[in-house]
């Protein structure tokens, strides 16, 4: 029986039932909701937000959270969702991302009970949508030196500086902010509304269109005590964030190569030149199976950190090799399947394009390459070099 070109060494075999019928239920959303109207959302700058609701029925959001409305899925299961939802599109599983890893988890892992109770069984409905302020515009490898600051006054917190380059930002009804204070760096979760706060949705973008991506300025903002996250002092704070969210990264990427791969193995065979199919020649076969052995390499990385996180064994080094591998491996077949597509893979009728384009944002954002390369020199050396 011939092999499944999307999966050759059977990864799907290697799953539970459970994650199998997360995988297939994501994948029918995807299909049926999301592939219709990507590609216009891209092309008109829009995030699809009528596909919340759908989201957050499927219990995609804050997935692998336990209590408070949340699904409690496994790690593959989180892996499998961000695989299919990027499939479909980097923005929606950049949505999903900010909302599960960078602002539920941190609410979860840092929050008061109140806090808790407050913003997650609203955010997994979907009816509050949550976005991460880190990095500022002087600089985001080097968080640990932000601008952004907070003062007690009384009882309150008041906070000034800004945050650039935010997913979800503007539509955003609760910021998880991380600002220095005399204690070090920590979060503070800002409504939207609060007088002083603003964020701008940042235009003109050749990437992630069918995102939202916004600055945010804060300006004498008054943030209650009520509003600290009173778990974590440090920039291990947002750093643990940043390692749950590049987790599912290192998945999603997988289901952007997957589509890029999937429509030129159509193209492919039926494009006749030389009087053969374009499939026919070496040197394209060549460049098929190179795809093939780095979407195969990037799964069982990506299920062998599954395993890891299962068992509480994942180290923020794990996750940065397979950031950094995923990431660098969906670019660069995107980019090789925009070739043999030849001009059509200029064309909006092919996913290719819009998949390189999403790709090179998702290879910069959640540490760039060089970061997570220095992370993984740092551990093989124990020299820090940044
Ligand atoms: P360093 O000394 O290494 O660490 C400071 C403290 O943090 C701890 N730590 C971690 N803890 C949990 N998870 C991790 N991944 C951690 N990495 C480090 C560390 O143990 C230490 O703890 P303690 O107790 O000793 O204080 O810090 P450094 O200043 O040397 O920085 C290291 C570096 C460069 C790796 C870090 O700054 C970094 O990762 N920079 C990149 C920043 C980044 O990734 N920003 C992302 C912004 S969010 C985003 O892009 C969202 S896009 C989402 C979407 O749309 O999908
Ligand atoms: P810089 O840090 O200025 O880096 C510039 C270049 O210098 C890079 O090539 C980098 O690799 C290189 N470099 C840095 N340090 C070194 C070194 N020591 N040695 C050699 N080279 C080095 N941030 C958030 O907080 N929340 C979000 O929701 C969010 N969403 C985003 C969405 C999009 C679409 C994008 C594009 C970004 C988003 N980001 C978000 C920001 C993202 O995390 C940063 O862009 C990223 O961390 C890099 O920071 P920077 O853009 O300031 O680049």
């Amino acid at each position: 029986m011939p092999l499944n070109p999307l999966d050759l060494y059977d990864v799907a075999g290697a799953l539970s039932e459970e994650e199998r019928m997360v995988q297939d239920s994501v994948a029918r959303l995807v299909d049926e909701k999301v592939l219709p109207v990507i590609q216009k959302c891209f092309e008109e700058h829009r995030f699809p937000r009528d596909l919340v609701p759908e989201l957050a029925g499927l219990g995609l959001l804050g997935s692998s959270l336990k209590g408070y409305g949340c699904a409690g899925l496994n790690a593959i299961s989180y892996g499998l969702i961000c695989q299919e939802l990027e499939r479909g599109d980097s923005g929606i599983r950049s949505f999903v991302s900010v909302q599960s890893s960078l602002c539920m988890y941190p609410i979860h892992a840092y929050g008061s009970q109140e806090q808790k109770q407050k913003y997650l069984p609203g955010m997994a409905r979907g009816e509050l949508i949550g976005c991460f302020g880190l990095t500022e515009p002087h600089g985001g490898s080097d968080p640990a030196n932000m601008k952004t600051h907070a003062k007690r006054r009384g009882t309150d917190w008041v906070l000034n500086g800004s945050k650039m380059w935010i997913t979800n930002g503007a539509i955003a009804d609760l910021a998880v902010v991380w600002a220095m204070t005399e204690e070090g760096i920590r979060g503070f979760i800002v409504e939207k509304g609060t007088p002083g706060f603003a964020a701008p949705e940042i235009e003109r973008k050749f990437s992630l269109r069918a995102s939202v991506t916004s600055a945010l300025f804060f300006d004498n903002v008054v943030v209650p005590e009520g509003n600290v996250l009173p778990g974590v002092v440090g920039l291990k704070g947002p750093l643990s964030c940043l390692t749950q969210a590049r987790y599912g990264i290192a998945w999603g990427v997988i289901g952007a190569a997957q589509a890029c791969l999937a429509q030129l193995l159509d193209y492919s065979k039926t494009r006749v030149l030389f009087g053969r199919p374009l499939a026919q020649n070496q040197t394209i076969q060549v460049r098929l199976a190179d795809m093939a052995r780095r979407i195969t390499a990037a799964q069982l990385l990506a299920l062998q950190l599954g395993r890891l996180k299962e068992q509480g064994r994942m180290q923020p080094s794990h996750v940065s090799l397979a950031k950094w591998n995923n990431c660098r491996m969906a670019l660069d077949i995107a980019r090789d399947c925009r070739d043999m597509l030849g001009g059509a893979g200029i064309s909006a009728e092919y996913v290719p394009v819009r998949h390189m384009l999403n790709l090179e944002s998702v290879i910069t954002y959640e540490g760039t390459e060089t970061i997570h390369q220095l992370t993984i020199g740092r551990e093989l050396t124990g020299l820090n070099a940044f």
